[in-house]
């Protein structure tokens, strides 16, 4: 409790000392529509295959948007729900399993109930199977309003494991406007894809991209996926703008994880060069984050390395609300620079260095490189930072496994 209550206080400060920012409060009482995009890995940004580009959507909606382009995957065992659990509630997931799973009922400061206390309506949407990743628990722990399951949504364009994400993204807009005429209250929508699920096994009919040039591999295959995802990611912009909600929303796109390809060949065929250990460490860690905010602000190219747990802190910080009071391990992207990303592995990114741990998990046996050159350097050079990495997963593991904020508040 100690160890907790001090970095906790710290983090804390850190808050207290944001809320001074001109970016705080910025977009005061604005909806917030949050997607997770399955398995979307950041290397197919700006990329093309046959001539054409993968994420054409993506890319245009960049533009007026803030990138991330050093932006990290945090999940572990449970993937797709640690996704979920790293951005929503900003706390690392577990070594081994699920938290949805294994500690549903402990206490947290879950994105959603935050907003619900502050008058939003939250919804979470998510066209499968609601027990999947014991979510339909989960979510009534993290306070939502509402999930739209499978059993919610009309099966018209029947997908890989489900609905297609077009269909997917139509139809929860549509509860939206729906449930706004009845209560015109701001509104958090979090929504998880599902079409680009592992094998990306994509009818041919929804096949776009020419992708001969990878022969019958997955990689091409994936890619379909992802490109079928990009004109569904754009089909909702244009329906958000038809229903008149675009200028009051902040937009959040970021992919859940990796694509379970791991064969270092794949991405050099498919990028034409051959790779280092650690550019093949960032492609299978990093996944693009998006923030569209109203009129375009903000945009830009942000490459200090953050990660899903700074979300939560993010959104929170535009729409002003203070988390002074609350246990979130991530930071506020945009008033603070000098910020460490820690993966579940151990590895860990910052301005100037980047971990990558060994598979015996020995610290001296892992590397340690210079950032921006990526060269790898003496691994005493990232002693300090591994340590306080260690802390932070400690602290975390502690904090959900023993309900510590649940002991913390009773103190107080
Ligand atoms: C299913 C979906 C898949 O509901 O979220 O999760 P994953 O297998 O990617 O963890």
């Amino acid at each position: 409790l100690e160890e907790t209550t001090a970095y906790f206080s710290e983090k804390q400060e850190e808050a207290r000392q944001a809320t001074s920012a001109e970016t705080f409060g910025k977009y005061k009482g604005k909806n917030v529509i949050i997607v997770q995009v399955e398995a979307f890995m950041n290397f197919v940004i700006g990329k093309e295959i046959g001539g054409e580009e993968i994420t054409p959507h993506f890319n245009n909606l960049m533009k007026e948007s803030l990138y991330f382009k050093n932006f990290y995957h945090q999940t572990g065992q449970g993937r797709t729900s640690d996704a979920d659990f790293v951005t929503n509630i900003s706390l690392h997931p577990l070594p081994t399993g699920s938290v949805f799973v294994r500690y549903p009922d402990h206490e947290y400061d879950a994105l959603s109930s935050i907003l619900g206390s502050e008058g939003y309506h939250t919804a979470a949407y998510h066209a499968y199977e609601s027990s999947f990743w014991n979510r339909y628990m989960m979510y009534k722990n993290m306070g939502y309003d509402e999930f739209k399951n499978r059993n919610n949504y009309i099966m018209n364009e029947a997908v890989g494991w489900s609905l297609g994400d077009k269909s997917f993204f139509k139809q929860s807009v549509d509860y939206i406007t729906e449930e706004q005429l009845k209560n015109p209250a701001p509104f958090y929508s979090f929504m998880t894809t599902l079409t680009s699920h592992h094998p990306y096994g994509l009818p041919a009919s929804l096949r776009e991209l020419n992708t001969d040039s990878l022969g019958k591999s997955m990689m091409g295959n994936y890619l379909q996926s992802i490109h079928y995802v990009d004109a569904a990611l754009g089909e909702l912009v244009e329906q958000l703008k038809k229903e008149g909600l675009w200028d009051d929303t902040l937009l959040v796109v970021y992919g859940d994880h990796d694509n379970s390809i791991k064969e270092k060949a794949d991405y050099e065929t498919f990028l034409g060069t051959s790779l280092s250990d650690l550019e093949m460490h960032q492609i299978m860690n990093q996944v693009p984050l998006l923030m569209h905010l109203p009129d375009g602000d903000q945009a830009g190219i942000y490459l200090e390395p953050a990660g899903q747990i700074d979300i939560a802190p993010t959104v929170l910080h535009l729409l002003g609300i203070s988390t002074e009071d609350n246990y979130l391990m991530g930071s506020d992207l945009l008033s603070t620079s000098k910020r460490m990303t820690v993966l579940r592995s151990g590895a860990f990114a910052n301005r100037d260095l980047v971990y990558i741990p060994s598979e015996d998990r020995r610290f001296e046996n892992g590397s340690c490189y210079e950032m921006p050159a990526g060269k790898q350097t003496d691994i005493q050079a990232c002693k300090p930072s591994y340590e306080k990495s260690k802390l932070e997963l400690s602290i975390s593991d502690q904090l959900i496994t023993h309900n510590l904020i649940h002991k913390l508040r009773a103190k107080e």
